[in-house]
């Protein structure tokens, strides 16, 4: 297996690019399942309780959240360059989340694949790898799912389609839906789901069933797709031109903070000059890749969990937002 960190240095100053080797993607893949299923079993991910989709953390010594990654690799490695990743995460006290979204559209979404489980089987108690739409159940097709298309130009028919089925949706499954930050942030990768919630019970068991209850509700579709509803409206909620998922309005926004008693939504999911605030400061979407948009800048947030507790609104929030380059 190759020096990560001579990687970071390559790909950063050389705009070099990496070959990952089948048997090395295979097994770091394997790692990152196994560190996911024990944590599961173990009912504690990163040191948060997990139930199902959900992961509830206090909060950290100092926290680093990264949006969208799309086989950007350069833009990826730049983020870990500036945090001193080993430093950061060596510390489990530390943490690092990805709001999901790490593959497709750019031209890195293997490398970036094989970093991110690297990430997760050397650092487990401080990297917390979240589910975005392109990581989503095959229930789920949509046309701009390159992946499966790369692995197999990459590793030939026969491996990729192995590869991709019975190693990487393995790993998907595993992926963390919904974040709940004590007191301070509710984070998804889409928005939140239209359907109606009731309490602090209702809420987190619907996200932690999301997953196996994706054929039978919304619940899980909505988180990874929905986007925040712009123009002022008395509706709740609009279709989206997506043409899945819905646009959620800010009395949804204002409701789901009050019930988990949170202070904003923290997501991915659109491009937008690094971050962008919607709903009056309740909804901040954060974009971390830059390859595959072109007109977009890429952005990620790192503050320590002094700053996060005295947070009041994503406009506080953007106080930590730092550009990408
Ligand atoms: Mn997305």
């Amino acid at each position: 297996m190759f020096d990560f960190i001579d990687l970071i240095y390559l790909v950063i100053d050389i705009h070099s690019s990496i070959n990952v080797n089948i048997n090395d993607l295979i097994q770091i893949i394997d790692d990152a399942i196994k560190t996911l299923e024990n944590e599961r079993q173990a009912g504690s991910m990163a040191g948060g309780k997990v139930n199902g989709g959900l992961v509830e953390l206090q909060i950290p010594g100092k926290i680093v959240i990264i949006g969208d990654i799309h086989g950007d690799l350069k833009s990826f490695f730049k983020v870990l360059y500036d945090i001193n990743f080993e430093e950061f995460l060596v510390d489990p006290n530390n943490k690092v989340i990805f709001l999901g979204d790490y593959i497709d559209r750019g031209n890195n979404s293997i490398e970036v694949l094989y970093s991110i489980c690297y990430l997760k089987q050397k650092y487990p108690n401080s990297v917390i790898l979240m589910r975005g739409n392109h990581e989503a159940p095959v229930e789920f097709p949509f046309s701009s799912h390159d992946l499966p298309h790369k692995i197999i130009e990459y590793y030939g028919e026969r491996w990729g389609k192995l590869i991709y089925t019975k190693k990487i949706l393995r790993f998907f499954r595993l992926l963390t839906i919904t974040i709940l930050i004590h007191d301070q942030l509710l984070l998804v990768h889409g928005g939140l789901p239209t359907e109606d919630i009731g309490s602090i019970i209702d809420l987190k068991r619907s996200i932690a069933s999301a997953q196996e209850n994706h054929i039978h509700n919304k619940i899980l579709e909505e988180i990874l797709w929905n986007d925040p509803l712009r123009s002022p409206t008395k509706r709740d909620w609009d279709f989206s031109k997506r043409g899945i998922g819905k646009l959620f309005g800010i009395n949804i926004s204002r409701k789901w903070l009050n019930i988990s008693r949170t202070k904003v939504v923290v997501r991915g999911h659109e491009p937008c000059q690094g971050f962008k605030i919607d709903h009056n400061g309740m909804v901040m979407t954060l974009f971390s890749c830059k390859q595959a948009y072109p007109n977009f800048e890429a952005a990620y947030l790192m503050m320590s969990g002094k700053q996060l507790k005295s947070i009041h609104d994503g406009i506080d929030l953007s106080n930590y937002v730092t550009k990408i380059f």
